[in-house]
């Protein structure tokens, strides 16, 4: 159990992060920073003020807390509209910025048009950790994934084995869900994981899909997982256009949380990580996704796995993807 974790973003998913830590005791103290809501300067007087009086992250904190009760759980929770309840934090979960929202034609903005936005964001997200816990372990999952790391890269200058993206822990998660709904069984039995950038040029590795330590392929035929693929580098996009409002935020904060655990009781775990290549895969100076050992150091080693010649190709593909955006992020970066 850590002495305290701070959840930057009080939305969807530090809303499921902030009860799930309290729930599992995996901090004796969690504090939300969170501006929102934030008063429209157009609208009255009387209205600004009382909005400012408002504050998501101290009506969740407070929500979680009354139930602490029901569930035999002493938590202490904290929130704030600056960075203040990060305060102490040892590791940090960051979801700040805007989820991709349905335009009015019904088509998405991809999650780099999200970039110009969450920059601006991931600049005060940078400074509020680094006024308030800049020794902390950073998971970051806001989009797009791995420019926004790139960002806190860039603004905090971390020990690499300290920041960290979470975004292959859902993709591989949703690449298991559909291979265990199509071979009808447990979803326990499957092992699969989807490497490089969040991006629909991710990469699941087919080649090291297991059912119960079987090669998938015994299971399922090439049509077949051709169309899961497909359906895994999509399934944030489903999930965004079947809501309607924002974007997959469970099973995110799921994912987040089995990174978080990972570090917090030193497993040692093996799971897919966007982390810093310095020459790993073919790639350096990049944020990209690969497996990676978490322990109570963070990120202990990078593990290289043997892919085939077309995995490696889509590698390649995915973070020449991811180095494009960061391009984009490092240019307008200048700017702010
Ligand atoms: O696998 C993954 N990594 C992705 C990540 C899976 C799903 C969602 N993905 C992204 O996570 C999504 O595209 C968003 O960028 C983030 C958070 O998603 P969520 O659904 O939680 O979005 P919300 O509900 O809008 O919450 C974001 C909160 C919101 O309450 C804002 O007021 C707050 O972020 N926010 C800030 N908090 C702190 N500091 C600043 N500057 C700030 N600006 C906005």
């Amino acid at each position: 159990m850590l002495k305290k974790i701070g959840v930057i973003g009080g939305g969807y998913i530090g809303g499921v992060l902030a009860q799930e830590i309290a729930h599992r005791r995996l901090a004796r103290e969690i504090g939300v920073s969170d501006p929102a809501p934030m008063p429209n300067p157009s609208d009255p007087e009387d209205r600004q003020t009382v909005v400012k009086k408002q504050s998501v992250s101290i009506g969740k904190c407070l929500d979680i807390a009354e139930g602490l009760p029901v569930v035999s759980r002493d938590t202490k929770l904290v929130g704030s509209k600056d960075y203040s309840a990060l305060a102490g934090a040892e590791m940090v979960i960051n979801t700040a910025g805007v989820p991709r929202k349905a335009r009015p034609d019904g088509t998405f903005p991809s999650r780099e048009e999200l970039l110009a936005i969450n920059l601006k964001v991931t600049v005060e997200v940078a400074k509020g950790i680094k006024q308030y816990c800049p020794d902390a372990m950073i998971i970051s999952i806001a989009n797009p994934l791995d420019a926004i790391v790139f960002t806190l890269d860039k603004r905090l200058s971390p020990p690499k084995n300290r920041l960290m993206g979470m975004a292959g822990v859902l993709d591989s998660a949703r690449y298991c869900y559909f291979v265990a709904e199509a071979a009808n069984v447990s979803v326990e039995n499957v092992n699969a994981i989807v490497l490089g950038g969040h991006g629909d040029d991710m990469v699941p590795v087919r080649s090291s899909c297991q059912i119960a330590g079987i090669p998938v392929a015994k299971f399922l035929d090439a049509d077949t997982l051709a169309k899961i693929e497909t359906r895994t580098r999509k399934a944030g996009g489903e999930v965004v256009g079947l809501l309607g409002f924002g974007s997959a935020f469970v099973s995110p904060a799921w994912a987040a949380l089995e990174m978080a655990e990972a570090v917090i009781f030193d497993k040692r775990k093996i799971l897919p990580v966007c982390v810093k290549l310095e020459g790993e895969y073919g790639v350096k100076g990049l944020f990209v996704g690969v497996p990676c050992i978490l322990g109570k150091n963070g990120i202990e080693k990078v593990v290289e796995l043997d892919l085939t010649d077309e995995e490696k190709a889509a590698f390649a593909k995915s973070a020449a993807g991811v180095a494009k955006t960061c391009e984009e992020a490092e240019a307008m970066l200048k700017t702010l």
